[in-house]
């Protein structure tokens, strides 16, 4: 077994004791990986910005069960729990897969996510991924996985070029597993206890060796349940680095009493934003994957949009589509992405050097920044983490602030509050913006006027961002401008279509001047 990275990385040279998902870490990897996830967008932090995925739901049976879980509903190791997908025969889910690529020129990906475990239904799945890698052959093929049957499907998987895998492994340690997976089908027995989960984990392992050995890149998502495995998955992380995974997803345990899983019922409660950024930070070195929406199983388009109503099977029925102009197109768009995304990254380090020459004195004064300078940062606000201690222009000791961005993309801050469907969660200090995840609500406003006057479901979007002190947003209305307020949560329409995080500076270091992150007027950031 390899240590951290494949035989082929080591022959390409990489020395990277971590080779990441951000734009940062991607600048530093060796080509022949870099070009594997450049256009991914759950291996590629940066690529989610610019490319779509989409998953078929061809496989509707599992062979464990998981305490999160209810079979009502999709795969909740990969996929949102609550929600349930259309079940698909391997043969429509290949229409629909070239529909969606031809209406969808940006999309790379095809996962099988669920609504089970793919490859507890392993001829569902590789017939979905035969014809595919016959008839589209460009596009890749992902699949997810508990791992229990991984060992067994590794060579077929790799028949069809399935170069990403995800496991979801939630525990290393079989006693802490036993309390997440009531019981396994194994050997055509159920099987319970300490037994199974021992079991289980140890097939994840020798799945996830396979994988790596033979050069595929493995993501490994493990669901975080306070009190169960909350302390562990440190010990997790540590374990599938060394063992070479890839990236190293940590997804909150949604535990909804309504959605009928034993967590649900039993009241055991979901982490706090906190408590998952500190956990995601406490795993060391191993790039943790920071942007997952827990997609539904039969999700469409960009992570987080979701365009499933658009590809219904009657729609797609309706559709005339040439498939080899469809490929075309894709290459064609997929070029120009990439050629814009080079000019953006050029100008980027072009304004690093210049930043840099002028010891970086304008930075944080955003207003005396020129578009044409902010420009490219719009490129730096996509990235995990914007480095800015370099600056020295803010005493290194302020206390960090979390901020909520509204934003429909292209790093702005160009969404109504009222509109927002979703919120980028940063976390600044002195040393810059550091995205630290994303946040779902529910839209509420439907016009552009009033923006969200009125609506019963504001106090459940104020209570989702509990922790934040500052909601950044193109605008925002009388009403929820009064009742941010009276949470404790700031307001902020200032910076409307501005880059974000030039924006959320000005805004920290206009707390500073405010004497609002001095040590007498620091706030408990609630978790
Ligand atoms: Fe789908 Fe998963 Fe492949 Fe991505 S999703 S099978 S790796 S193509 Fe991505 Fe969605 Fe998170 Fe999954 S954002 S739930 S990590
Ligand atoms: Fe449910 Fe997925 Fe766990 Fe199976 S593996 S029990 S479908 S969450």
């Amino acid at each position: 077994m390899l240590d951290g990275m494949t035989q082929a990385d080591k022959q390409t040279g990489c020395t990277q004791t971590s080779c990441g998902s951000s734009n940062d870490h991607l600048d530093k990897m060796p080509d022949a990986i870099r070009e594997r996830v450049k256009n991914h967008p759950c291996y590629s932090e940066e690529a989610h910005h610019h490319y779509a995925r989409m998953h078929v739901a061809v496989a509707p049976a599992c062979n464990i069960q998981c305490n999160y879980c209810n079979r009502k509903y999709d795969c909740a190791n990969e996929s949102r729990p609550g929600v349930v997908s259309e079940l698909l025969t391997p043969e429509q889910a290949v229409r629909k897969t070239l529909a969606v690529a031809a209406s969808i020129p940006q999309m790379t990906v095809l996962g099988v996510a669920g609504p089970g475990d793919p490859l507890a239904n392993p001829a569902r799945t590789f017939e979905t991924f035969r014809m595919l890698s016959e008839q589209a052959p460009d596009i890749k093929l992902c699949v997810s996985t508990n791992g229990l049957s991984l060992p067994d499907c590794v060579d077929e998987l790799l028949q069809y070029n399935v170069d990403h895998v995800t496991i979801t492994i939630n525990a290393v340690d079989p006693e802490i597993g036993a309390q997440i997976y009531p019981w396994i089908y194994w050997n055509n027995r159920r099987m319970r206890g300490v037994k199974a989960a021992k079991i289980l984990i140890e097939r994840q392992q020798k799945g996830l060796e396979m994988l790596i050995e033979r050069g595929v890149l493995v993501k490994v998502n493990s669901v975080l349940i306070p009190g169960v495995n909350d302390a562990h998955l440190k010990e997790v992380s540590r374990v599938i680095k060394a063992k070479g995974a890839f990236l190293h997803n940590v997804m909150p345990l949604i535990t909804e009493p309504e959605h009928g899983t034993y967590y649900g019922v039993m009241g055991q409660r979901a982490p706090t934003q906190r408590e998952l950024t500190e956990l995601q930070d406490a795993c060391g070195d191993m790039n943790m994957m920071r942007h997952c929406r827990q997609c539904r199983a039969d999700a469409v388009g960009l992570l987080g949009e979701d365009r499933g109503e658009e590809f219904t099977l009657d729609k797609i029925d309706a559709l005339d589509v040439d498939y080899a102009a469809a490929m075309a197109k894709r290459a064609k768009v997929q070029a120009d992405i990439e050629a814009e995304r080079q000019r953006q990254k050029a100008r980027q380090s072009s304004l690093k050097e210049q930043l840099k020459a002028a010891n970086g004195k304008t930075l944080f004064t955003v207003n005396g920044l020129t578009m044409e300078q902010q420009a490219p940062l719009a490129s730096v606000a996509s990235g995990a983490v914007v480095d800015r201690a370099e600056q020295g222009t803010l005493p290194s000791d302020l206390r960090s602030v979390q901020m909520a961005v509204a934003s429909s993309g292209q790093g702005l801050i160009n969404q109504h509050f009222g509109s927002a469907r979703e919120f980028m969660i940063y976390e600044v200090s002195p040393k810059g913006a550091r995205l630290i995840g994303h946040r779902k609500t529910a839209q509420y406003c439907t016009g552009p006027v009033n923006c969200g006057e009125g609506d019963a479901a504001l106090p459940e979007t104020i209570e989702m961002l509990k922790g934040c002190e500052v909601v950044l947003c193109s605008k925002v209305g009388f009403k929820p401008w009064d009742q941010l307020e009276s949470a404790g949560i700031i307001p902020n329409g200032e910076h409307a279509d501005e880059p974000i995080v030039p924006a959320l500076m000005a805004v920290y270091k206009e707390m500073h001047t405010s004497g609002a992150l001095g040590p007498d007027c620091s706030k408990t950031i609630s978790a």
